[in-house]
């Protein structure tokens, strides 16, 4: 068969005067602009589970929702899906069938609603792709009725067994940045996450020399690429997490990558992070302070109990040479309209490199969403398209909708313009002088353009 792995790229956001002042502002738009060319990692690790025999080509769908033609040529196509752009895959999916163009869909939508996908699609997966997806393949093959597969049943996807994503089939399109995975999930539930915990498994951390195989595999094709990891929480585990910095330090490569705020406690870490190339960590902080997060990690209370030490740790982090994206959400039960100045404020203080904000979103499947349907808090149910993190689709505790969208317009017209972006950054720079001048080392000319 000739099988086709359908990506959906792009950024998505309705909020007009949102977007009206995403399109002006040099933060906001640089950073979108970075991670909307990545690929989809899922579907590239999928590519590399196909039975042999099979002809594969990727292709990226718009971000206008609409699906290259050549993608008609294929007797199967595997469609990956996020809440935000699932009614476009759908709508893909219906324009495939029509076509005679049998159609399997995954991710972490599909994940929590397969029976709602079932409507559009041969073949639904929830879970883990990897270990069913030739059992989809050989329906396929077989024009078998369509049914939904639970990953699950053909066994827990193995993070010691997985194979190089087939980052062959991207061809030569420019990607900015590369995705790989060194862990799987994260040990913490927050109550609003609808990353990989949505796909049932726990948190798993890959062998070090696989993630290094798989760098190694994309520098054979793109020796200077940038690399994103696609993880939620890349450092839990310090011993590891020191391992594959060791490790990825001789391959001389730059990459990015989330993580918690932990990773500040262990001095020793965050110099071999920089040593090993790291530019970036995304930290999602959630809230400056300590009283809205109460509650928010449903294990052991995380974020609030680290709350308190945001600022210092913070400081710490940057002033090893890795800047920080701090990452708010804005409209949490115990934020109150003054939550705005305050993440304003807090992104100067310590002073943050780069910020992101978005508003609290209610994905299906989590923990969040039970309670805000339960409570008769979401506004227009089952709207996913509005899941974009960017817009707001619930009525929050302590402002109303409308306080949030003007709040959240006015933070960020003030967060990413030239003069806050200037400030904070040159802050960074200062900080980072400061330590760098006290303990010897040289802060790596390239991460002044980071
Ligand atoms: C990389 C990334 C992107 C890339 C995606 C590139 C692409 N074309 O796919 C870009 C930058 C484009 C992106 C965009 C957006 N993203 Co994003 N992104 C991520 C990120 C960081 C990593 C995803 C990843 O690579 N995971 C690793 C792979 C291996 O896992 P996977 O994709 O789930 O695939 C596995 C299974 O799901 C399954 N599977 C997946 N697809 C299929 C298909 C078939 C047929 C089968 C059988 C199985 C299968 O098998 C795979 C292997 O096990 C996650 C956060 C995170 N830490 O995970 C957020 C995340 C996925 N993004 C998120 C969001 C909200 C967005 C945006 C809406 C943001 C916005 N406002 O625009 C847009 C969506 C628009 C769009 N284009 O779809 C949310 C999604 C939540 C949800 N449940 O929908 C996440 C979880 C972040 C968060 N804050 O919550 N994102």
């Amino acid at each position: 068969m000739k099988i086709g792995f359908l990506a959906m790229s792009g950024i998505r956001a309705h909020d007009p005067e949102l977007l009206a002042l995403g399109l002006t502002l040099p933060g906001f738009v640089e950073r979108s602009k970075t991670i909307a060319s990545l690929p989809s990692l899922g579907l590239l690790y999928l590519a590399a589970c196909t039975p042999d025999g099979h002809e594969l080509q990727y292709f990226e769908a718009e971000s206008d929702g609409t699906e290259p033609a050549d993608v008609y040529a294929c007797d199967l196509v595997a469609i990956s899906t996020f809440s935000a752009q699932v009614f476009e895959a759908y709508a893909i999916a219906d324009r495939l069938r029509y076509r005679g163009v049998r159609v399997a869909m995954g991710g972490l939508h599909v994940s929590v609603e397969p029976a709602e996908a079932a409507a559009h699609a041969d073949y639904v997966v929830v879970g883990e792709g990897e270990r069913i997806w030739p059992e989809v393949v050989r329906a396929a093959e077989r024009c078998e009725l369509p049914r939904i597969f639970h990953a699950g049943s053909a066994g827990p996807v193995d993070v010691h067994q997985l194979p190089v994503p087939r980052f062959d089939l991207l061809g030569d399109r420019p990607y900015n940045r590369f995705t790989v995975q060194t862990s799987r999930g994260c040990p913490w539930r927050c109550d609003f996450c609808a990353s990989t915990v949505m796909l049932g498994q726990r948190y798993r951390k890959r062998p070090v020399a696989d993630v290094i195989r798989d760098i190694r595999a994309i520098q054979a094709l793109h020796p200077h690429a940038f690399i994103e990891f696609a993880d939620d929480n890349t450092f839990v585990d310090k011993s590891w997490g020191k391992d594959l910095c060791r490790q990825l330090a001789p391959l001389n490569v730059k990459w990015f990558t989330e993580t918690d705020i932990s990773v500040a406690d262990d001095p020793d870490l965050l110099n071999l992070m920089r040593d090993a190339g790291c530019r970036q960590v995304l930290i999602g902080l959630e809230s400056p302070a300590q009283g809205a997060l109460q509650g928010i990690e449903l294990h052991a209370n995380f974020k609030a109990r680290t709350a308190g030490r945001y600022l210092d740790a913070l400081r710490r982090i940057q002033s090893h040479g890795v800047t920080v994206n701090g990452c708010f959400i804005l409209g949490l039960d115990g934020h109150t309209p003054e939550i705005f100045e305050d993440v304003l404020s807090f992104a100067r203080d310590v002073p943050l490199y780069d910020v992101q904000i978005t508003v609290l979103t209610a994905f299906p499947g989590t923990p969040l969403h039970e309670r805000l349907a339960r409570e008769g808090r979401v506004l227009a149910p089952r709207r996913w398209d509005l899941c974009t993190l960017f817009d707001v689709n619930y009525r929050p505790a302590l402002m109303s909708p409308q306080e949030l969208r003007q709040g959240m317009h006015w933070l960020t017209e003030r967060l990413y313009d030239d003069e806050c972006t200037r400030f904070r950054r040159k802050g960074f720079f200062a900080l980072t002088k400061e330590r760098f001048k006290t303990c010897g080392v040289r802060l790596q000319p390239d991460l002044r353009s980071a």
